[in-house]
């Protein structure tokens, strides 16, 4: 009976807390976190759009996303890619106007180039954070921008130019497969009353073109994502061990990639046993690993914004069986195979006589069978590689030829559902003038390099086990 007075009490508290929050909560400012990221020098982002307004007759309108755009409580604020890539700024509510580089006859003064971002809003900042805005001291020369004003301002000025030129350069079409760029609209909105004539064109391309070549902060970004990357697969191989669930082995991983100072995961961690192995983006981390399993492991880091993606294949209890071990040395020998050929001027493309596609397809159909006496070229499904950056995979053309600078996965495959065995090798290179960096080259991929690393660490564990038991 004595419980019931306390009962009630707390019952009082709930109501009140309810009643604060519809109070407080329901004013509250909305805002997702904020990501930690480190920025390149700003001069490396000016000459991103001095490059871009020398390819533009006509103003250039570009809006970051509002954080509005996703409304999951667990989402973490990220720029929109190309936003990002031109500014480097990672908050909510700013845009951008770039008008084409100045021809020798243009008279005209005035900046090139206007940066726009959110009034100040001390209330908005207490529940969310210092947000940058116009009016702060030196954030012309915080965003390296020489004009940065009030977003309020923006409409006016983009109705201004719209007398002046017939066409806009903006982000088309509207980018659903990155959650959204609905600003599309608001241009097109914008345009309509005053200059209904006026077609946005798309400047995707062009953006895409330039993210392809990585700076020298980004390849060090990059780096560091690899690092933290290789750091988790080399204490998930220590860790991997039948009658572990896969989400255990991710959350080591992830673990990992955090407190190094990834500020999240390139892309949802792969950890796939016995049968999930052969399941491309498999995800749902739901197994127990058993013994005689094959586990493919996907997971790569994030770092100041660029991905790694970094796949080893490995046996569950340490030791490849006979098959396994055959269809992995396959996959590896296709790798292989394609780095003794990647180099400037090769592609992506999976036909074409510059093709290390087919370089590593060609490998892997001449060698080994299924079960059915069957080459194994039809059990890879994928492409060899693809670009890294901003996004695990970056803009790039698959047929176009590689060039110094570009960061690419090299990442062969088979999968064989009927025997629950699928295996993946995945590597991240830097085209170099001559041929490649390889930048994952620290992790193992010899089967008998794993199985050693594996096998230390299980005599580790019994050992441990074993003083635990003293
Ligand atoms: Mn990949």
């Amino acid at each position: 009976m004595r419980s019931r007075p306390r009962r009630r009490y707390e019952f009082a508290l709930a109501i009140l807390s309810i009643l604060i929050c519809l109070g407080a909560c329901g004013v509250a400012p909305f805002a997702h976190a904020q990501e930690r990221r480190d920025r390149e020098p700003n001069s490396v982002y000016a000459e991103r759009r001095a490059k871009l307004a020398a390819q533009i007759d006509c103003p250039m309108v570009l809006w970051g996303l509002t954080g509005r755009e996703e409304s999951s409580q667990t989402y973490i604020f990220e720029q929109e890619e190309n936003f990002y890539y031109l500014t480097g700024h990672n908050e909510e509510g700013a845009a951008l106007v770039i008008l084409p580089a100045k021809s020798a006859n243009d008279s005209s003064s005035g900046p090139r180039e206007i940066f726009y971002l959110p009034a100040k809003n001390l209330m908005k900042e207490r529940w969310n954070g210092v947000r940058m805005s116009p009016a702060d001291p030196g954030i012309e020369a915080r965003t390296g921008f020489a004009s940065v004003k009030p977003f309020a301002e923006m409409r006016a000025a983009v109705e201004e130019l719209a007398k002046t030129c017939a066409s806009f350069y903006t982000i088309l079409p509207y980018q659903k497969e990155l959650g959204g760029y609905p600003h599309e609209k608001e241009l097109v909105e914008w345009l309509q009353q005053v200059a209904p004539q006026i077609k946005p064109k798309d400047i995707r391309q062009q953006v895409g073109a330039l993210r392809q070549i990585k700076s020298p902060s980004e390849i060090a970004f990059l780096q560091r994502a690899i690092d933290l990357s290789l750091d988790a697969h080399l204490e998930a191989m220590r860790m991997m061990r039948p009658g572990l669930y896969e989400y255990q082995v991710a959350a080591k991983m992830t673990e990992l990639h955090a407190m190094g100072g990834s500020e999240a995961e390139g892309y949802a961690p792969i950890v796939g046993a016995g049968p999930n192995s052969t399941a491309l983006h498999y995800d749902k981390l739901s197994r127990k690993i058993e013994n005689g399993d094959i586990v493919v492991l996907d997971v790569g880091a994030q770092y100041s914004g660029y991905s790694a993606d970094i796949t080893r294949t490995l046996p569950a209890n340490g030791k490849f069986t006979p098959r396994q071990l055959e269809i992995y040395n396959i996959v590896l020998g296709a790798q292989n195979a394609a780095l003794a050929a990647i180099k400037p001027g090769m592609d992506l493309c999976q036909k074409g006589g510059k093709s290390l596609h087919k370089i590593s397809y060609d490998y892997i159909n001449s060698h080994g069978k299924d079960l059915h006496g069957n080459p194994l070229g039809q059990y890879y499904i994928h492409g060899l590689g693809h670009n890294i950056g901003l996004n695990v995979h970056d803009p790039g053309d698959y047929c176009k030829p590689l060039q110094p600078g570009m960061v690419v996965t090299m990442e062969p495959g088979i999968y064989i559902p009927e025997e629950n065995l699928g295996v993946r090798i995945e590597d991240d290179v830097l085209i170099t003038e001559t041929g490649y960096k390889f930048l994952s080259e620290r992790l193992p991929r010899d089967p008998a390099e794993i199985e050693k690393i594996m096998a230390q660490a299980a005599t580790q564990r019994a050992n441990a086990a074993k003083r635990g038991n003293d």
